[in-house]
């Protein structure tokens, strides 16, 4: 393999999604949009679908483009990078086969009617189990957040100060870390919670103290900045935080409404970002001294990490297709020059292993259980089932909840092995349902 050279080989196939939803819609474990494909041949398993392989699956975005368009085709892709020497390296994806037809059997997929965990919320955004199991909620505009108690209780632990909502800014992400204590007295580790906030001039992160214990949580008095300056706007303000499985902090941003931001090393828009908990920078960042760990990204709101220590991020398109990405430090994931998988090859940019049309899908928060990935989709108002191909070239992919709670935000696996879904109804963009918005748990079971 000669460095600078690459080649991608797309694979993709359509599915009619009036045929696809024909299957197990509008059931709980209903099946929907499941499609595969190996490499030469196409098989299917449910639904009446169309195909087609070969390149032209991406949309080069010009500044012009008008409103989004309404898609009315599934359709999963992908891109076998199959050298790329270029700085920074390309990811170590070998050529592959195909994809699978189908989720594998055994993958846990959402079985049974799921139960209400927590009802009344108002436009809830984020969701984290703490250490010790207890489980908090952050609500975009109030600035809340608030405990579910064991006993099923909502419980406010605290109002975040300072927080400016607007548009889809807000309270947004949550991400709790235990780390050395403030003073002297408290016995190591102290419970904190990083917070994503839109505040008056800026997006920015916070590290709060969490005091207390499981059903009696509250608000420090402890507040540490920790990256101020991510710009702001009424739309694509990311917000997503997750601590890695390396102990450092990651944080998604949008391009705030400026798609070439997302390109510009030197700005915090449309990025993944990588920081110690104290806010400083990793020695071992892809671009020395810089938060910068991907670009080009449009507003990516779910990231996690699997079991193989991979790190994946859902992405909002624009006009045509959402993503879901394979996060690589230091790689370029197209926006705002490419939306979708590349069907001309860009030594520049990484395409993303799975992409929807954006009615399919706007996936928002992400979980991973094991290697199986399970995103939120608000447009979409579905539960997306995904899973990866051991060398994550490739991926199946099949819908769940379908239209049956509307707009979903978040996500996350539970500690007795179940999924929360956060639903995104109340927030002006949805209808909401009596009891809106609300936590929903799902039970899960292998796929037989
Ligand atoms: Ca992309």
């Amino acid at each position: 393999m000669k460095p600078g050279s690459r080649i991608r080989r797309i694979v993709r196939i359509a599915v009619d999604r009036a045929g696809a939803r024909r299957v197990g819609a509008g059931s709980v474990g209903g099946r929907t949009g499941s499609v595969g494909v190996r490499t030469g041949s196409v098989r299917f398993r449910t639904g009446s679908v169309l195909t087609r392989t070969g390149a032209g699956s991406a949309r080069t975005i010009p500044a012009w483009l008008g409103s989004r368009r309404t898609a009315l085709v599934f359709v999963v892709g992908l891109a076998l990078l199959l050298t790329g020497c270029t700085s920074p390296p390309a990811p170590a994806v070998p050529a592959s086969a195909g994809r699978p037809a189908s989720l594998p059997v055994g993958t846990l997929v959402p079985d049974g009617e799921p139960t209400d965990v927590a009802t009344n919320l108002a436009a809830p955004w984020s969701m984290a189990f703490l250490p010790d199991g207890s489980f908090l909620v952050s609500e975009r505009g109030s600035a809340l957040i608030k405990e579910i108690t064991a006993g099923g209780a909502t419980r406010i632990v605290g109002k975040v100060d300072g927080v400016v909502p607007g548009g889809e800014g807000g309270l947004l992400g949550l991400a709790p870390w235990q780390g050395p204590c403030a003073d002297t007295a408290s016995q190591p580790p102290c419970l904190f919670l990083f917070v994503y906030v839109t505040a008056k001039e800026d997006n920015r992160v916070l590290r709060l103290a969490l005091d207390g214990a499981a059903g009696s949580y509250t608000l420090g008095s402890g507040v540490t900045t920790v990256l101020t300056g991510i710009a702001k706007a009424s739309n694509h303000d990311g917000g997503r935080i997750a601590v890695g499985p390396d102990g450092l902090l990651y944080i998604t941003t949008g391009d705030a409404g400026n798609g070439q931001a997302a390109q510009d090393r030197n700005s915090l828009s449309g990025k993944i970002l990588r920081l110690k908990p104290d806010g400083t920078v990793p020695a071992d960042n892809p671009f020395p001294g810089n938060p910068v760990f991907s670009l080009g990204h449009r507003n990516s709101q779910g990231i996690a990490w699997d079991s193989r220590g991979r790190m994946w991020a859902a992405e909002f398109g624009q006009n045509t297709w959402d993503e879901l990405n394979l996060i690589l430090p230091g790689h370029n994931y197209g926006w705002p020059i490419v939306e979708g998988i590349d069907a001309h090859p860009d030594a520049r940019f990484t395409n993303p292993v799975l992409q929807w049309a954006t009615s399919e899908a706007s996936p928002s928060g992400m979980a991973i259980r094991g290697t199986t990935i399970y995103l939120a989709a608000l447009k979409g108002e579905r539960l997306w089932v995904i899973q990866p191909s051991d060398d994550a070239a490739t991926a199946a992919a099949s819908a769940y909840l379908s239209g049956r709670f509307g707009r979903l935000r978040d996500v996350r696996a539970t500690p007795d092995g179940g999924l929360w879904v956060l639903t995104n109804n109340t927030d002006g963009r949805g209808t909401p349902r009596p009891g809106d918005d609300r936590i929903l748990s799902v039970h899960l079971a292998a796929l037989p």
